[in-house]
């Protein structure tokens, strides 16, 4: 679909953006799509479609059906291996260099951002490429090297230290935030004078209350999505499209802002 964004909202987001003196970020599985990596609103794909990752994202499933969440967490980490960056998550990293105070904020666990060269990041949902110990009996959280140990795709291997399950080192729903995440987050949220939110729907807590930490404190909203979300009405510029077309378009647009200034 091409980007229904008009030149004159992106020159108006490109103006906000190169004129931020903190910008914050949020990202949401949107800014991934470009990559190949579906979203939690599509219909998981193939042998996930049967699935809801909400029912299947809770520590409850994963004990309930340790085979079924072990095979589904491989599955996808297996898949976020197989991708690369996107055009969008390249001009995320690029206005780290444009711009004085840059900060993002992902609730994606893809890895994504950093490999494209994001430097400043705060993955609030975890990272579904790191591992630990179910029960973090070595402190929370107790990393675990899957590499180092002997594992297949039909049951979690055990912990080396306790024996209990590894698991995903992800924010499962009903589990909290890491606290210096979640602390950090809505600090930089309450004190940028920009946050950029792409690829989001604004559904889940806590992440989603970030746009209204950033607008509560005065700061402009730009919101970058095919289509309207929880956050559009919130947002002082709507750019409708896809994150991997719309973002290189801001950035060179900042480019140029900049090269006039
Ligand atoms: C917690 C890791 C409390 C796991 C994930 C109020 C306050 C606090 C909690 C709650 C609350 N209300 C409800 C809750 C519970 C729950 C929650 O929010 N439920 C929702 C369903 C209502 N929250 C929690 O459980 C959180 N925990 O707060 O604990 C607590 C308190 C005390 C003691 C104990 C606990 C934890 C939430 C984290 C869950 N983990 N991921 C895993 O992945 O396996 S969430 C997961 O789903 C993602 O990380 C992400 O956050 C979310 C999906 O959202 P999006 O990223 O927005 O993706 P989505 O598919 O929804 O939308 C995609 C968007 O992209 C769309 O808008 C689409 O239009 C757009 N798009 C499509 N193509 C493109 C595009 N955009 C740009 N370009 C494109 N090409």
């Amino acid at each position: 679909m091409p980007p229904v964004t008009t030149d004159t909202d992106l020159k108006r987001a490109a103006d906000i953006i190169a004129g931020s003196r903190s910008l914050a970020i949020l990202t949401g599985a949107g800014v991934s799509r470009e990559s190949g990596v579906p979203t939690y609103r599509e219909a998981q794909t193939g042998v996930w479609a049967r699935y809801n990752p909400q029912d299947l994202a809770t520590a409850t499933a994963f004990l309930r059906d340790p085979a079924l969440g072990w095979s589904w967490y491989l599955y996808r980490r297996g898949l976020m291996r197989s991708v690369e960056p996107n055009p969008g998550h390249h001009a995320l990293a690029r206005l780290e260099q444009l711009l004085p105070n840059v900060v993002l904020l992902t609730q994606n666990v893809d890895g994504l951002h950093r490999r494209a060269g994001s430097q400043d990041v705060v993955e609030l949902h975890g990272s579904l490429l790191r591992t630990r110990c179910f029960d973090d009996c070595q402190g929370a959280p107790t990393p675990i090297d899957l590499e180092s140990l002997d594992y297949d795709d039909k049951m979690p291997p055990a912990c080396p230290h306790c024996g209990a399950y590894v698991r995903p080192d992800v924010v499962w729903f009903g589990e909290m935030l890491a606290p210096g995440d979640l602390t950090r987050a809505v600090s930089v949220s309450q004190a940028c004078n920009v946050m950029l939110v792409v690829g989001t729907s604004g559904v889940v807590q806590p992440a989603a209350s970030l746009p209204y930490h950033a607008r509560q404190a005065g700061a402009a909203v730009i919101d970058v999505n095919p289509t309207p979300s929880e956050i559009s009405p919130l947002a002082d510029v709507f750019l409708q499209g896809p994150s991997g077309e719309v973002l290189p378009r801001v950035v060179t647009a900042i480019s140029q802002l900049q090269a006039r200034s």
